[in-house]
């Protein structure tokens, strides 16, 4: 290690809101709403709270993929949570995940007793239940499914809020951070190419749930897609990792999926908001933007 940044915590820690970094601007030692803000609600029974990241993907894809399998139960409206904007913060949002993070999915199927749910996986499993689709329902299939399913929810923290913080947002580089990291992240990328190097998916033959949630980061991360990061992980190494995630990036729903809540990138690709299988042709950002140009520039009648 070279350069160590000499620290010594002080008995008590304090919260230094001048700390820096990306995202130092909404990061709080303190849970709770800081605004009133009632979110708003369409016409579907599942109402999406989210943002196109990787976790609010791994919801819209799986949506669409139910729409896909011919679900019509699963028309839902995905609604904008502004992270950087600290909307998840807002006392509706905060009612429906006391975490105030995206995803946060609404069903009200029955309106009078709304179902809440938060955290991403917990909300593949409540539609893959509901929905009877994409996850297998017993023995050793359910088994493995849950095993990746899970794998995904506590290895994604060490890819995102470890090496992609450190390689990329934080205010400085510090090679202690990046280094072990760097290590565990190409440590799971490894196990993801032993895995995908015998099976076309995670479980095996079948698309589940696992390759769902495991897609929008790993996916990522393999093409180069992730913390401008492919050649310093050498990303091409993994094979059967690249191999998948070509071939999930393929699939119908998942292009749609990844284009809802989306506000980064080619202005075709958002879907700020969804709220009809049509909105994908008429109300991309590219769509919306012409059509407003148009109508500034007409002559006022
Ligand atoms: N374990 C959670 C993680 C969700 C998460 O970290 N969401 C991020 C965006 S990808 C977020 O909302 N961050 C806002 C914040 O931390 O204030 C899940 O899988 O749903």
């Amino acid at each position: 290690m070279t350069d160590p940044i000499p620290y010594t915590p002080p008995a008590v820690w304090q919260w230094n809101k001048e700390s820096g970094g990306k995202f130092a601007s909404i990061n709080r030692p303190v849970a709770g709403a800081t605004h009133d803000k009632e979110l708003p609600v369409g016409r579907h029974p599942l109402q999406l709270y989210s943002l196109g990241t990787p976790n609010g993907v791994k919801v819209t894809v799986m949506l669409e993929e139910l729409l896909a399998l011919g679900h019509s139960g699963a028309e839902y409206d995905a609604w904008l949570i502004r992270i950087h904007e600290g909307e998840q913060f807002g006392s509706g949002f905060v009612s429906v995940n006391p975490n105030s993070k995206i995803p946060a999915l609404l069903d009200r199927s029955d309106a009078g007793n709304p179902v809440r749910v938060f955290e991403s996986g917990a909300i593949l499993m409540y539609l893959a239940e509901k929905f009877g689709a994409l996850l297998p329902t017993s023995g050793a299939a359910r088994a493995e499914c849950l095993s990746w399913l899970f794998w995904q929810m506590g290895s994604a923290p060490f890819l995102g809020g470890g090496f992609g913080h450190f390689y990329a947002y934080a205010p400085e580089k510090y090679e202690y951070p990046i280094n072990r990291y760097a290590m565990e992240v190409k440590r799971q990328l490894d196990v993801l190419n032993q895995r995908l190097a015998v099976n076309e998916f995670l479980i095996g033959d079948e698309y589940t749930v696992a390759d769902i949630a495991i897609w929008p980061w790993y996916g990522l991360v393999v093409k180069g897609q992730a913390y401008d990061s492919g050649e310093f992980l050498q990303v091409h190494e993994y094979t059967h990792v690249v191999r998948w995630a070509d071939q999930v990036a393929k699939r119908p729903a998942v292009q749609r999926g990844r284009k809802v809540n989306r506000v980064t990138g080619d202005l075709a690709s958002q879907l700020r908001e969804r709220h009809e299988a049509s909105d994908f042709e008429s109300k991309t950002q590219d769509k919306l933007e012409a059509a407003a140009s148009a109508s500034a520039s007409s002559p006022a009648r």
